[in-house]
């Protein structure tokens, strides 16, 4: 097998002669044009060597095998099967490939993978994570419309399979060790398919996606190049959060936070804060500067109703800010910061669902029907079969007690939880990290993604050590993984190749809004602890107005 240095070589050979045969060609063709014909001697010399250079071994894109499972499997490394191969034809953006299913051997678990593999590949690898629970693949579009090979994993289970939680193999595959085991055969399958290795390897993902960025990062460092993780799901401290919201939500019919609360919270929120940046521009761009105090809704007597927050309301949302601490005052779930609350992808989609809670038999308050807010919808699953070390279908998580019940969750959450900051081996074999969080997402906190920035900054060796391999960017007025009224579009996956492959350290990276397919803001998105600060002058919705300054 070639190795990636030796192959890196032979590959910018490769590049400068096409180069020069194209150059060489295009004298040919002006010539031609110019009707100064060149001797048909020169022509020929000029496509041969393109030609030279493009069935060479080390060529990009030039298949190496058949389509066909038995070519394929007969190139597979040890514990990967394959099951099914076919050609699928171009379509729109997404360029004709051979896509390969199969699973890989974990210990105790067979964990499935998808791999598409494209006519024209760009000699690079790029997995694609999963969100929720997984139990399905990504699709695989977006990468090879690039023309990666592109590969995803379920991450061994099927969304439809009950009782996967009840087997400690299929948490563990789904913890971590499936995303590993299933690129370390895609990557292997790839490289038997085209002849030659892909040259780099990426990785991309939000929520749970962005959970298996930061597992592959901690756990297996030699995987990738580069990771991006977004807005990383935290596992158990996540659902502790939500837990602990969802008890005071549910307590009394008056705290249930209806979509006009959420409006009048978001309004109020911005009022407060959005100038705090230095701009009044409908967004919050740094709510660490905001001192906003949500009990200014108050109910007063004299209140008109809806014009104003009820206690019970008011309690939820200093939970929500709030977060959850231990006994030892240690932060344990982070709260969330205000700012856009509003919106069907703020708090609505994810913290109160669309329809209230209702009565159960049992007198007590319960979402119900097919609306169920996002982070609420999985409790039940979560706590008994998942959080929970030895499973326990009576417990019920509207009796959880942190300092009570985390030690039954010490297991799990080891399994679960992307938490060690230590990345030195992923830094010290060059890798690159790009982490990015929307602030204002209201399932997953971005400032338990700034707590974990901060963590790793201080276990690599400090700042200038952690700029060798680590950037992280928070998005202002994002929802979770897009949605909300901020900048929300932007190519993480090119900055990144620019790191790795050119050493390009990225900075400012421009993110657009996009309404109606019209771009009506662009902005710098800065790396952390950079801030987007307005110049003074110029539209607020260039990014050319902005700079990013040390806060
Ligand atoms: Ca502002």
């Amino acid at each position: 097998m070639t190795t990636p240095r030796s192959f890196e070589r032979r590959s910018r050979d490769t590049a400068r002669i096409v180069g020069a045969a194209v150059r060489s060609l295009g004298t040919v063709v002006r010539r031609a044009g110019t009707s100064a014909p060149a001797t048909p001697a020169v022509a020929i010399v000029a496509i041969s060597l393109v030609a030279a250079a493009v069935t060479g071994p080390a060529t990009l894109g030039a298949r190496a095998l058949p389509c066909e499972v038995a070519a394929i499997q007969a190139e597979a490394p040890t514990g990967a099967t394959i099951t099914k191969v076919a050609v699928v034809e171009a379509s729109g953006a997404r360029p004709r490939h051979c896509l390969v299913d199969g699973h890989a051997v974990s210990s105790g678990n067979t964990v499935n993978f998808r791999l598409a593999l494209p006519d024209g590949w760009n000699g690079r690898f790029l997995f694609l994570g999963v969100g929720g629970l997984a139990g399905t693949i990504a699709n695989l579009e977006p990468g090879l419309a690039r023309g990666y090979a592109t590969a995803s994993t379920d991450t061994g289970h099927r969304a439809s399979e009950s009782g996967w939680a009840s087997n400690r193999a299929k948490e563990i595959d789904y913890g971590y060790r499936g995303t590993h085991v299933a690129t370390v055969a895609t990557r292997a399958l790839a490289a038997g398919y085209f002849g030659t290795a892909p040259r780099y390897a990426y990785f991309n993902g939000c929520s749970n996606g962005g959970r298996q960025a930061l597992m592959e990062v901690q756990r297996y460092p030699e995987d990738f190049d580069g990771i991006i993780g977004g807005h990383p799901a935290t596992g158990t401290p996540m659902q502790v959060g939500r837990a602990v919201v969802y008890q005071k939500m549910l307590a009394a019919p008056d705290n249930y936070l209806t979509a006009d609360a959420l409006e009048l919270l978001s309004k109020a929120s911005l009022a407060a804060c959005d100038k705090t940046d230095g701009l009044e521009d409908g967004l919050i761009t740094d709510p660490r500067l905001c001192r906003f105090d949500p009990t200014v809704l108050a109910c007063t007597p004299a209140a008109q109703p809806g014009s104003c927050l009820t206690r019970g309301q008011l309690a939820v949302v200093q939970q929500v800010y709030g977060g959850v601490r231990l006994k030892s005052g240690e932060m344990y779930a982070h709260g969330f910061p205000p700012g856009h609350e509003g919106g069907a992808s703020g708090w609505r989609q994810w913290i109160s669902g669309t329809d209230a809670p209702v009565a159960r038999d049992d007198g007590r308050l319960a979402y119900t029907g097919a609306s169920l807010p996002a982070g609420y919808g999985l409790m039940d699953f979560n706590f008994k079969f998942l959080s929970l070390d030895e499973d326990d279908p009576d417990y019920d998580w509207r009796q959880f007690d942190a300092d009570r019940d985390l030690p039954r969750m010490r297991t799990m959450t080891e399994i679960l939880s992307p938490t060690s900051p230590d990345l030195r081996p992923f830094m010290t074999r060059g890798g690159k990290l790009l982490i990015y969080h929307g602030w204002s997402d209201p399932g997953i906190s971005a400032l338990g993604t700034l707590a974990y920035h901060e963590a790793v900054v201080k276990a690599v060796g400090g700042q200038s050590a952690a700029d060798t391999f680590l950037r992280t960017y928070f998005v202002p007025g994002m929802h979770h993984c897009g949605g909300g009224p901020g900048p929300n579009q932007f190519d993480m996956l090119s900055v990144l190749e620019g790191w790795v492959e050119r050493g390009q350290a990225p900075g400012a990276i421009v993110a657009s809004r996009v309404v109606d397919g019209k771009t009506v803001r662009t902005r710098p998105l800065c790396p952390h602890p950079q801030v987007a600060r307005y110049r003074g002058t110029g539209s607020m919705d260039e990014a050319s107005s902005f700079t990013c300054d040390a806060r």
